[in-house]
This record gives C-alpha cells, sequence and structure tokens, in this order.
C-alpha cells in the first residue's frame, strides 16, 4: 500500500468516525438522572434477587427505537472502569443490556460483596451526551 493511500485511509476512518459519533449520538435533556430503587447501598440480599431501575425527566424506549429524550438501561455489575462512553456498550455478564425497556430484572450472583450501577444507553446502545450514570451501589449477597 503507497503511503498516500496509506493516510487518506486513515484520514477517511478519522472522518468516518467523528461523523459516526455526531450522527449516532443522543443528548440527555437537563436533570435527566438514572438510579436503583432496590436494592439500597449496602443491603444483604439474597443470591436471587431484583433490581428495580429509576429514571427521571427522561423516558424508556427499547433499543432500536429513536425516540428523543429516551434510552434502555444497562447494569453495570462489578464494573472497575466505566466503559468508553463514546461507543456502544459491549454486551457481557458485568454489562446486561435491557433493550426491551425493562425497568427492573431478576439477578442471581455469587456469595459475596458486588456493586451495581445503572447506566442509560441510546437506541444503538451508546450513551447520551452528558451520559446517564447512576450512583454505584453496593449490596452483601448472602450465602444461602
Ligand atoms: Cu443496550
Amino acid at each position: 500500500m503507497s503511503r498516500t493511500f496509506l493516510l487518506f485511509f486513515i484520514a477517511t476512518a478519522i472522518s468516518w468516525n467523528v461523523a459516526f459519533a455526531e450522527k449516532h449520538f443522543s443528548e440527555s435533556p437537563p436533570g435527566a438522572k438514572v438510579y436503583i430503587i432496590s436494592p439500597k447501598d449496602g443491603d444483604v440480599v439474597g443470591k436471587t434477587f431484583t433490581v428495580r431501575f429509576g429514571l427521571v425527566n427522561m423516558g424508556v424506549a427499547p433499543a432500536g427505537v429513536k425516540l428523543p429524550n429516551t434510552g434502555h438501561h444497562h447494569l453495570l455489575i462489578d464494573l472497575e472502569t466505566l466503559p468508553d462512553m463514546e461507543k456502544p456498550l459491549a454486551f457481557s455478564e458485568n454489562v446486561r443490556h435491557f433493550g426491551g425497556g425493562q425497568t427492573e430484572t431478576e439477578i442471581t450472583l455469587a456469595p459475596g460483596k458486588h456493586t451495581l450501577r445503572l447506566l442509560l444507553g441510546n437506541y444503538l446502545h451508546i450513551p447520551h451526551k452528558p451520559p446517564v450514570l447512576s450512583e454505584k451501589i453496593t449490596v452483601i449477597v448472602k450465602d444461602k
């Protein structure tokens, strides 16, 4: 590959990325807030428990549905480092998507200490600008 072509390729890739980002980001309105209704920070819970999602000043829409001031919930479980807020969120055991528009879930975790946090994503699973991220809470899962 010639050097000129390579530079052209890189420049195209960068501008495409910027264009992608601008086109696919969603803004969050002032006062938007996501929080975990229950459990509460420090709660002791059974292995399988319900997590309820709270959202203020925004609405819930399923993944793929592009409506202003909406998004779907992502539950971050034991995630030490926050995901890249510029990209679609990965799907993993630690980043669970609720693309159906769910506002609560039942999860099963191993006994011990765990952290939970909610992050709203837009129709393409990309965090809003600015991100709508809850406080991180800690729960203690009982050994029975
Ligand atoms: Cu998602």
